[in-house]
């Protein structure tokens, strides 16, 4: 038996016992194995919860590209390293190999070098899901410079915001997008966010679009020429094990965002690990992550995790709707996909459409079927299942956030038996728990409370950049030495977790905690609807009451809305009880989503509070305009 690949359940339970009765001898003998080091660690593991301070693999030196690419080379050399499927359907698929990754890679990390980029100099990348993307991602890591990849479809100003916040000094990004059937104006949106950027030095510009743009004199420069005169080898910096690889920007509810900072050696060991694990990945799969490398699924997912296993990782320009609804099971059957991860967001939307646009491809090539941003609930779950995986591929409902790095809970498939909504058990080296209201630890099952994590593991956050007094209130003040995700969940009898969602989403009515989730679903449940969230309100007498806001499948003149107001309460009362009844329900055309596809409840719960004033950071929100419409008609 390896550790490093769990193959079934007595498997998972001998290897999860031993990371929790030896973490340091796991996780040491993991890193042993499976990882080219320049000098080996001192000591695995230190930490103390309450400065916080957690250090893995001390001492230790490496550089996390040449343990992605360089160590393949003699074996995998001709292996696709990444499958770029471009926006157009009609433009050809580019296979790059682990030899034409490394030398891309290696003539990237030299410009940067020639315009002045060094070890701990940080770099922002706005750039679309093009192959220079991950390319100037694994530049950066190869020079040891820190990159800070901001999703294209930010504004100006929230790009602006996250290059002061760390003082980029250069920009890496591209004349423009296309996103479907559209164009957008990337590099307009660098030059107005510029304007309130002192510290930029350079801008690299890669040719996406062939749009006309204009380029500043002395700033700005063309990426092709300068890669084409570059160097094709570079010496990998050396690294220690603690040093950043890269901060990542995520939206807390109140403040301004926050740059999570990940470091080098734990990363790479542990999002290698969960990545073979959580996908079962063999040697010639084709692995795809729908995901965009701007959020922390594609760093971990799309680039570190499987390039560290000499895996071949689909980039995907496009969008689910272009040309069709069709576009992601034609992927499938074209690159044959082996595993396929993607957000339950997603799977709702493509749910809402005829199912001849499934129908009508070969998607025999899936093996494993991945889940992850938000709970999923249970239609969205059975429809995967049966119309997708044709029940034969294991769902992989996997929790995790930006702070972890890597997956935490989640099925390994195969292995793990599955039950819907529940991301079931923790990976090995996590050790979860449930706590009350009091701060005590609950230690029956079933029970339900916020969700915590008692011991470090390889992949967590450091700190978030420049503020570590909020890194330590945010996340280790509420419960002393545990790390506290804001999330709430479930554990049945059998220990599976069920995640809630975030505990702000916790309403009490009358006393009850109610969890927004369930109540979802039942609400889902009703032919006539396709989707629905749920916030509290004050109420005089239940303390809190529930306002839903509901879109339906077909909005008509002729619907009789009071009456599907008492079907969808009866649905409720059937699924859980009268006391999670709604008092209000808007019918809507859409929901506030942020742009990775999370319903922006707090935007909701102001609106149910009429309290819309100051609807707070909405640099994340992808549809302002349903934001307005939905104040319109709030009741
Ligand atoms: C990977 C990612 C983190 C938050 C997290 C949860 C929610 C993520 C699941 C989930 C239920 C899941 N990072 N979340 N995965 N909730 N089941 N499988 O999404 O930083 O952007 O978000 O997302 O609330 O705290 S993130």
């Amino acid at each position: 038996m390896s550790q490093y690949h769990i193959k079934n359940l007595e498997e998972y339970f001998q290897v999860y016992r031993k990371s929790v009765a030896q973490p340091e001898i796991f996780w040491e003998e993991i890193a042993e194995e499976h990882f080219q080091w320049k000098r080996k660690w001192d000591k695995v593991l230190s930490w103390d919860f309450s400065k916080p301070e957690v250090s893995w693999f001390q001492g230790a030196q490496l550089n996390i590209t040449e343990n992605c690419i360089d160590r393949h080379l003699t074996h995998r050399g001709d292996k696709t390293a990444i499958l770029f499927e471009p926006n157009d359907p009609k433009e050809p698929a580019e296979h790059i190999t682990y030899r034409q990754l490394h030398k891309r890679v290696c003539q990237f990390a030299n410009v940067l070098k020639e315009m002045g980029v060094g070890k701990g100099d940080r770099v922002c990348i706005y750039l679309p899901m093009i192959p220079e993307l991950a390319i100037s991602v694994l530049a950066c890591a190869r020079i040891g410079a820190i990159h800070s990849v901001v999703f294209a479809g930010f504004s100006a100003t929230a790009l602006a915001t996250r290059i002061n916040d760390c003082d980029c000094k250069m920009v890496i990004t591209a004349d423009g997008s296309f996103r479907g059937p559209k164009t957008i104006d990337l590099k307009g949106i660098v030059d107005e966010a510029l304007t309130s950027c002192e510290g930029v030095e350079n801008v690299l510009v890669a040719q996406r679009i062939h749009s006309k743009i204009s380029m500043k004199e002395g700033r700005d420069h063309w990426l092709q020429p300068l890669l084409d005169n570059a160097y094709k080898d570079c010496v990998p910096e050396a690294m220690d094990a603690e040093d950043p690889l890269f901060i990542l920007y995520t939206s807390g509810s109140t403040g301004k965002p926050k740059g999570m900072v990940h470091t080098t050696a734990g990363y790479m060991v542990y999002t290698a690990f969960t990545f073979k694990n959580v996908f079962q990945y063999q040697e010639d799969d084709v692995y795809w992550c729908t995901a965009d490398i701007g959020w922390i699924t594609g760093h971990s997912y799309i680039v570190y995790g499987p390039l560290a296993n000499g895996a071949t990782t689909v980039m995907f320009e496009g969008v689910p709707t272009y040309p069709d609804w069709g576009r992601f099971w034609e992927i499938v059957q074209k690159h044959k996909i082996n595993q396929f991860y993607t957000a339950p967001t997603a799977i709702r939307a493509l749910a809402k459409e005829n199912l001849s646009y499934v129908e009508k491809y070969d998607l025999s090539s899936l093996k494993v079927l991945g889940t992850v941003g938000e709970p999923i609930n249970e239609e969205a779950w059975h429809w995967y299942n049966d119309n997708i995986g044709k029940k034969n591929s294991p769902i992989v409902d996997t929790w995790w956030q930006t702070e972890t790095g890597g997956i935490l809970i989640s099925p390994i498939p195969y292995a793990t038996p599955t039950i819907p909504t529940f991301a079931t058990l923790p990976m090995p080296g996590i050790q979860p728990c449930l706590m009350d209201e009091n701060g005590k630890e609950i230690s029956q099952n079933p029970a339900s409370g916020r969700l915590c994590i008692k011991f470090p593991w390889p992949s967590m956050a450091r700190t978030i950049w420049g503020d570590h007094g909020r890194y330590r209130d945010t996340y280790f003040s509420a419960f002393k030495n545990k790390y506290f995700t804001g999330d709430g969940s479930l554990r049945d009898q059998t220990g599976y977790y069920r995640i809630t969602g975030r505990v702000d989403d916790v309403i009490i009515v009358s006393g009850h905690n109610l969890g927004t989730a369930p109540i979802e679903d039942a609400i889902n449940e009703h032919p006539a609807v396709a989707e629905s969230a749920i916030v509290g309100f004050p109420h005089d007498i239940k303390g809190n009451a529930l306002y839903g806001y509901v879109i339906l499948k077909e909005v008509g003149e002729t619907r009789d809305n009071d009456n599907l107001r008492k079907e969808i309460n009866q649905l409720i009362t059937e699924r859980i009880g009268p006391i999670a009844k709604l008092d209000k329900i808007q019918f809507t055309p859409g929901l506030p989503k942020t742009r990775s596809g999370k319903i922006m409840r707090r935007i909701l719960r102001k609106i149910a509070h009429q309290d819309t004033d100051n609807l707070g950071d909405t640099s994340t929100l992808l549809n302002p305009e349903v934001v307005e419409a939905i104040m319109k008609e709030a009741l």
